[in-house]
């Protein structure tokens, strides 16, 4: 029974996870007792993740930030004290407005954030507007999804969607770099309904993940190789006639052009010697995808993050039009769902205040731009939120080396003390998603959601927004600009038309999740109409041509490829894929007590042949590394990968692990082919016994 003082509120998990789920905190004498997923809310149906269920445990852990700190030891060495918000406030507005008074101007500023929220107001309102106003370099956010981003837009005009409520009406489930088990445990839950009636569930990935362990069927392709197979798979359709030749004849462009292409270009003697898999499996797999319509390709970021992601991308998307798989009910193909949300957010975000010709830097390249390897003026000060690129950008070493730069000014505003927070000048406390306004949309759902403030922020943490508010306000900068509420911003953001139209903030507060408008069980494709250049389906393109790229879909090898760069391969041998741990959110999460438990030690699986031909033994403790750096794991053999490709997850705060250096130790900053995204997955390393006498040394 609720007495006077129990309350219960209705938010949204925060977090990058397509799921967005709805949750019910139940608060006793202003504190938050209790966390549940939201029954009413028809995706989440009152089930949360491992990491979300131990929220309260986030929200209370005895590290939060309580309030601002200036640094007082060298960087890096976790040593800060105590400041005001007055003198914190005081001491970045004055040194932001002196490097826009300095001769390398308003761009020596670079702000960095990435998916910490996924709130409309907290991740992308007033921080833009400032650093916009003020004219601060441009961050392209190309480190999750951008490779897939354009390779689906080429193909489709768009992202791949479909309703994810269809995937019930499926037969066949394909998840493709994508482990649904654990990343999109909503969506998992739906395919397992569609087994029940019969769907056959198969995953496409080179490590026997959780998801794939759970399948009817795991192919473990070689690392970096999809669009290989995807054109093999192909191959077998074209030649054996298993083509919807009307399908292709109506609303696809170049299906011509593709057959001759995937006929003579890709064989599968050449497919299984790209992709390590039998020429049996790949006809196999391409006669059930042919033949077991409706299917539901479930397209996630794996295979996204090799140097042909995009192209990967851009080809995978290809076969649901080859089969005319979008026209059944449960058929087609699901990257992202986030198109729909009409969001308006040029008045939210104003980029029109950003002066023409303001450079932008890729965040891939943050070790690039601190260690001032791009073209425009140096980065004088990175101002940090939502974000902590000291644990999850690739190329560690580097970018902790540009993170020590005496002459960097670093101000980092989060929950907790990160990695990147410790090399920080000036350390911000932040407010949870249970201390603040926000609203969702989602990238795996079709629904808005307002976030109510349940309360009142920990300590003298301050939400994002706030603190643009007073930067803004000690810099002079118009009032008009940033005198406007939480509540006020997500009016405007709201006001975008459309599949958003009729929706307020009064109606979400009343009614809880409210579904975008869009037709019932949309199949946004099931009579074409793709917004390309041609209207058609793309298999030939102009746009990937002007890219500098074949137009027809094809495969590119990864950076780090054992086929095509042996010298390289014949010092690190081995394919490293570092996917996210389950009990961690990228970074977040990774100092949760429990949570931690639950990731027990840093582990890398590698096949019995590689562990015996290199002397290694189980549970041995091992070194991982390139030209690039080294950390340490604990040696697990497994049947989990096959020889030639090790596995190792991530992302551990480095600070917490042995040498102060996580998986990104390892990896490059190598770009995708396609819009710039990080190629964390392709990245060659070897493996031997940690002998602790010759690290010291190093
Ligand atoms: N628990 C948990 N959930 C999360 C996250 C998290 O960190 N933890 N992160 C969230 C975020 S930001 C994102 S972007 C999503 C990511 O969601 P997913 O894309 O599902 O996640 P990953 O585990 O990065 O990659 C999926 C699988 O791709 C495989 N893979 C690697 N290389 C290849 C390849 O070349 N080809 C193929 N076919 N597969 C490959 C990996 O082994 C991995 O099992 O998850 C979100 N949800
Ligand atoms: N090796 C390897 N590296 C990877 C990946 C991988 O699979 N392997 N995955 C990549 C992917 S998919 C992604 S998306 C990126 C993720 O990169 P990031 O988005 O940087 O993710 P997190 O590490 O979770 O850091 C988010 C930070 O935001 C903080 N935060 C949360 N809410 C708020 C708020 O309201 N205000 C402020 N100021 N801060 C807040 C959190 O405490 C946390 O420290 O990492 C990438 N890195
Ligand atoms: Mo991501």
């Amino acid at each position: 029974m609720a007495d006077a003082t129990t309350r219960t509120i209705r938010g949204v998990c925060p977090h990058d996870c397509p799921d967005a789920c709805g949750w019910v905190v139940t608060v006793r004498d202003g504190r938050a007792v209790r966390l549940a997923g939201d029954p009413g809310h028809p995706m989440t149906r009152g089930f949360l993740c491992q990491k979300v269920a131990r929220y309260l445990e986030r929200v209370y852990h005895a590290d939060r930030l309580t309030t601002p700190l200036r640094r007082v030891g060298p960087k890096g060495s976790g040593k800060f004290r105590d400041i005001t918000w007055d003198e914190a406030i005081a001491e970045v507005a004055n040194r932001f407005q002196s490097l826009v008074d300095s001769p390398d101007g308003p761009q020596s500023i670079l702000p960095y954030s990435y998916g910490g929220t996924m709130g409309e107001i907290q991740s992308g309102s007033l921080d833009r507007r400032f650093f916009h106003r003020i004219g601060a370099s441009l961050l392209d956010r190309t480190i999750c999804a951008t490779a897939g981003t354009v390779g689906c837009d080429l193909t489709l005009g768009t992202r791949a969607f479909v309703d994810p409520f269809q995937v019930v009406n499926a037969k066949l489930i394909l998840n493709w770099g994508s482990n649904t088990s654990v990343t999109n445990s909503h969506l998992w839950a739906l395919m397992h309904e569609a087994r029940k009636t019969g769907a056959v569930i198969v995953t496409i990935d080179p490590y026997r993940s959780p998801t794939a362990a759970r399948s009817d069927w795991w192919i473990p392709i070689r690392p970096g190789t999809d669009a290989a197979l995807a054109l093999g798979m192909m191959n077998v359709i074209f030649r054996d006639g298993l083509q919807d030749q009307d399908y292709i004849d109506r609303y696809c462009l170049g299906g011509q052009e593709l057959r001759e292409h995937v006929l003579n270009n890709y064989p599968l003697p050449r497919v299984a010697s790209i992709t390590g898999l039998s020429e049996n499996d790949i006809e196999k797999l391409a006669r059930m995808y042919a033949t077991d319509n409706p299917t539901f390709l479930r397209l996630n970021y794996g295979l996204q993050r090799h140097r042909g992601g995009g192209m990967a991308v851009r080809t995978v998307c290809c076969l649901p039009s080859v089969t005319g798989a979008w026209k059944y009910p449960g058929g087609g193909a699901l990257l992202s769902t986030s198109k729909n949300y009409p969001w308006n957010r040029a008045a939210l975000q104003r980029p029109d205040l950003s002066p023409p010709g303001t450079r932008t830097i890729n965040m891939v390249q943050l070790a690039e731009a601190l260690l001032g390897e791009l073209p425009g003026p140096p980065v004088r000060s990175l101002y940090v939120y939502n974000a902590n690129p000291a644990s999850v950008n690739p190329d560690q070493n580097r970018i902790i080396r540009g993170l020590l730069r005496e002459d960097l000014f670093t101000i980092v505003h989060d929950q907790f003390l990160t990695d990147t927070a410790r090399y920080s000048d000036i350390v911000l406390p932040a407010t949870t998603q249970f201390e603040h306004f926000d609203i969702l949309g989602s990238y795996g759902h079709l629904f808005v959601q307002t976030n109510e403030k349940a309360i009142d922020p920990i300590g003298e943490s301050k939400p994002n927004t706030e603190v643009f508010r007073l930067l803004a306000q000690a810099m002079n900068l118009e009032p008009e600009l940033f005198e406007i509420t939480d509540e006020g911003l997500a009016d405007i953001a709201l006001s975008g038309t459309g599949a958003m139209a009729g929706m307020s903030r009064e109606s979400l507060r009343h009614s809880g999740p409210k579904r975008l408008q869009l037709p019932d069980m949309f199949q946004p494709f099931a009579e074409g109409g793709f917004p390309t250049p041609s209207g058609k389906c793309e298999f030939v393109s102009d746009r990937s041509a002007a890219l500098g790229f074949n137009s027809l879909p094809d495969y590119v090898p990864p950076a780090e490829d054992p086929q095509t760069k042996p010298e390289l391969a014949r010092r690190f041998p081995l394919q490293l894929v570092t996917p996210p741990l389950p009990a961690i959110l990228n970074s977040t999460f990774a100092n949760v007590p429990s949570l931690r438990e639950a990731a027990g030690p840093q582990q890398i699986e590698l096949s019995r042949s590689d562990a015996e031909s290199r002397g290694l033994r189980e549970a041995m403790v091992v070194r991982v590394f390139n030209d690039r750096g080294a950390f340490q794991a604990r040696l697990s053999i497994s049947e989990n990968v096959s020889p030639g490709t090790a596995v190792s997850l991530g992302c551990r705060w480095a600070v917490d692990m042995p040498d102060g250096r996580n998986v990104n130790a390892t990896t490059a900053t190598t770009l995708t082919d396609f819009g710039g995204g990080a190629t964390f997955f392709d990245n060659l390393v070897q493996v031997e016994e940690f002998k602790p006498d010759r690290e010291a040394s190093r």
